[in-house]
């Protein structure tokens, strides 16, 4: 396949596998304050609730599995490594364990930063603000997610991937959050046809060249199969 395809996701990828979205009805920003468990400020404020917000969801991914979406994607990157770039908001590993491989512009829940000398490491179950740096001994461990206010990563590889691709499609995100929203408008200014591939109509939907709503476990492997035949 001569096309190169840039694939950006969100919560509702993961939807299906039983993690919550954010900004749904009893969405995880419904039941908790973003600025008090999602910005560093929050933190420095409380990093012991914000420990248990990230090994609540750390125990809650452990029990979920990948679904028929995070499947289906990884069996398009498995037949065109090298044209398709798979970009993901979410830091759950539901890709990693469906054998794709995406770049976490927002981090990843299963692995542990140190906010002293920038190690990384897998994060274990439960991590609390008396946790040691396994590298320098810091009590200066932090989940390695990017919470608001914070550099995202990756953000060289995706803006080259976008000014490149050919398609750009958008899986279960509501386009909330930047810089993450303006990849659509990046990858269109680039010449990409772009699609929407969510449950319901986003506020991005006008931005895309095409919309199918349903659950994305119905629509993602319609989406990859047509590809692959194509
Ligand atoms: C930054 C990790 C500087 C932690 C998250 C303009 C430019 C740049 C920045 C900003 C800007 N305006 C405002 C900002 C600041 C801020 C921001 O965007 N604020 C928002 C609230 C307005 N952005 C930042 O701070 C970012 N950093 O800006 O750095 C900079 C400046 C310029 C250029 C570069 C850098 C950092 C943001 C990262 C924050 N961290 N997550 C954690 O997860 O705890 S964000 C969080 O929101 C998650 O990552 C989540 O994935 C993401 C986006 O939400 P969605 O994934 O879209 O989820 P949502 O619930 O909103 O929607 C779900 C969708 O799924 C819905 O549409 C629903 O219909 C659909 N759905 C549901 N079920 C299904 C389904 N679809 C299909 N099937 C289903 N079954």
């Amino acid at each position: 396949m001569s096309e190169r395809i840039v694939i950006l996701t969100g919560a509702g990828i993961s939807a299906e596998s039983g993690l919550g979205t954010f900004r749904d009805a009893g969405g995880l920003w419904a039941q908790y304050d973003l600025e008090e468990v999602a910005t560093p400020e929050g933190f420095a404020r409380d990093p012991a609730k914000v420990h248990a917000f990230y090994n609540a969801r750390r125990e809650n991914c452990r029990a979920a599995a990948p679904n028929a979406a995070h499947h289906a994607i990884a069996r398009l990157q498995a037949a065109h490594p090298a044209a398709v770039t798979l970009i993901t908001q979410n830091i759950d590993d539901l890709f990693a364990r469906a054998g794709a491989e995406a770049l976490h512009m927002h981090g990843e829940l299963m692995r542990a930063l140190c906010h002293s000398c920038a190690a990384r490491w897998p994060a274990p179950e439960r991590m609390a603000p008396e946790g040691a740096c396994p590298q320098c001994g810091a009590r200066a461990t932090r989940p390695d997610v990017v919470w608001f206010g914070e550099m995202p990563y990756h953000l060289d590889e995706i803006l080259a991937a976008l000014g490149a691709a050919d398609r750009f499609v958008a899986i279960g995100t509501s386009g909330a959050v930047q810089p993450a929203g303006s990849f659509v408008q990046e990858a269109a200014a680039a010449g990409a046809r772009t699609l929407e591939l969510n449950l319901e109509p986003s506020e991005a939907t006008p931005l895309f060249d095409e919309a199918r709503h349903g659950p994305a476990t119905a629509l993602v492997p319609d989406w990859v199969e047509a590809v692959l035949a194509g």
